[in-house]
C-alpha cells in the first residue's frame, strides 16, 4: 500500500526521507518535531555512519514519540567508532545497542521508489546520499532538503545579514564539507528535481534559548513529538542555558513551508575548503537568504491553530 492510500489524514501528510547523524542533538530534535508532525510522514530514516549505537539512539527517539518502525539504513552497519555525542545519553540514559537491517543506499533507493513523491531531509554529510547516486542511476528524488551550504554578502540584502558573517562570502559548513565529493555530486546530479540549501546565514539566526523554550512550553503537551523535543532542550539548557542554534530542524521547516524563508536561485562555489554561492538561474538549486524567525515555532508545532490546553472560563464577579 502506497501512502497516498492510506486513511484520513495521511492523505495531506508529506512522505519525508530523513537522513541524519548524532554527533550534535540537532538531528534528534529534528527527528522528534518531524516524526510524529502533522504535516510529514516519515517512510524511511538513514543514519551516517550508522553504528549500532546511533541506531539504538534513533530508536529510543521514535519508540518514545511512539512511531515506527520504520526503514532504518546505516551506510556502514556495524561500524565502531564513535559517532554519539555525550549529550545523548546524559538525556536518554542507556540504550540498547540497534544492528541496521541494511545500508543506506538501499534503503533511500527503495524509500523513493515506494514514495516517488518523498521529500529527501538531510542534516549530515553527505555519504549516505553519494552512496545511493552512485549504486541507483535510476533513483529519482523530487526534491531535496539540506541543512548545509552558505549565503554570503553577496547574496543577502544588509538587513538580513548576521553580524558575525558580515564580509564573507565563504565560510565552512559541517554537512557539505564531511563529505565534499558527495555534496558536488549531489549539487550535480541529474536524479534530483529540484534543491533547496538551509544554510548557515539562516541557522544561525535562531537558537531553541529560553524564550523560544517558554513559547514552545505550553504546546508540548499538544503531541509526544513536541513533548520529547522539549525534554531533550530542557535537559541540553541545563549544561547550555545559552540554548541551541536551530539548524535541522530549520531545514525540517523548510520542508513543510518554504515560504517562511527567502530563496536565490545559486550556483553553489567550493573553494579552499569552504562554500559560498553566487546567483544563478536555470540550475534548481535554492539556497535560503533569510528566515522570518517569528513564524518557524508555529510551523515546528504544526497545527497551531488548535489551541494546546483549554482556556480557564472568564471570572465572574
Ligand atoms: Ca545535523
Amino acid at each position: 500500500m502506497s501512502s497516498d492510500e492510506g486513511l484520513g489524514e495521511s492523505r495531506a501528510r508529506q512522505p519525508v526521507v530523513f537522513d541524519m547523524e548524532t554527533s550534535d542533538p540537532d538531528d534528534v530534535l529534528a527527528l522528534a518535531l518531524i516524526a510524529d508532525h502533522p504535516a510529514f510522514e516519515l517512510v524511511a530514516l538513514t543514519v551516517n555512519p550508522g553504528t549500532d549505537a546511533q541506531l539504538g539512539v534513533v530508536t529510543e527517539v521514535l519508540r518514545r514519540v511512539g512511531v515506527g518502525p520504520i526503514p532504518m539504513g546505516s551506510r556502514t552497519p556495524g561500524a565502531t567508532r564513535e559517532a554519539v555525542s555525550p549529550f545523548h545519553f546524559a538525556w536518554l540514559g542507556h540504550v540498547p545497542p540497534v544492528r541496521a537491517e541494511a545500508v543506506s543506499s538501499e534503503v533511500l533507493a527503495e524509500a523513493f521508489r515506494r514514495f516517488p513523491r518523498a521529500v529527501l531531509l538531510t542534516g549530515a554529510p553527505l555519504h549516505n546520499l553519494r552512496l545511493a547516486l552512485k549504486a541507483h542511476p535510476e533513483m529519482r528524488i523530487e526534491r531535496w532538503v539540506a541543512q548545509g551550504g552558505f549565503a554570503g554578502d553577496n547574496l543577502v540584502p544588509p538587513a538580513h545579514q548576521l553580524p558575525k558573517f558580515v564580509g564573507r562570502e565563504l565560510c565552512e559548513s559541517h554537512n557539505f564539507g564531511g563529505d565534499s565529493k558527495g555534496t558536488l555530486l549531489a549539487l550535480g546530479a541529474p536524479q534530483i528535481g529540484v534543491r533547496q540549501l538551509v544554510s548557515k546565514n539562516v541557522t544561525h539566526a535562531l537558537a531553541w534559548d529560553g524564550a523560544f523554550h517558554a513559547l514552545m512550553a505550553p504546546h508540548r503537551t499538544a503531541r509526544a513529538g513536541l513533548a520529547v523535543a522539549y525534554d531533550a532542550m530542557s535537559r541540553y539548557q541545563e549544561a547550555h542555558p545559552e540554548g541551541k542554534l536551530l539548524h535541522d530542524p530549520l531545514a525540517a521547516a523548510a520542508v513543510i513551508e518554504p515560504g517562511i524563508f527567502t530563496w536565490s536561485e545559486v550556483e553553489v562555489i567550493h573553494a579552499r575548503g569552504q562554500w559560498g554561492a553566487r546567483a544563478a538561474s536555470g540550475t534548481a538549486t535554492f539556497m535560503t537568504t533569510s528566515v522570518d524567525t517569528a513564524r518557524v515555532l508555529g510551523v515546528l508545532i504544526g497545527g497551531a491553530q488548535r489551541p494546546p490546553m483549554r482556556q480557564p472560563p472568564p471570572r465572574t464577579e
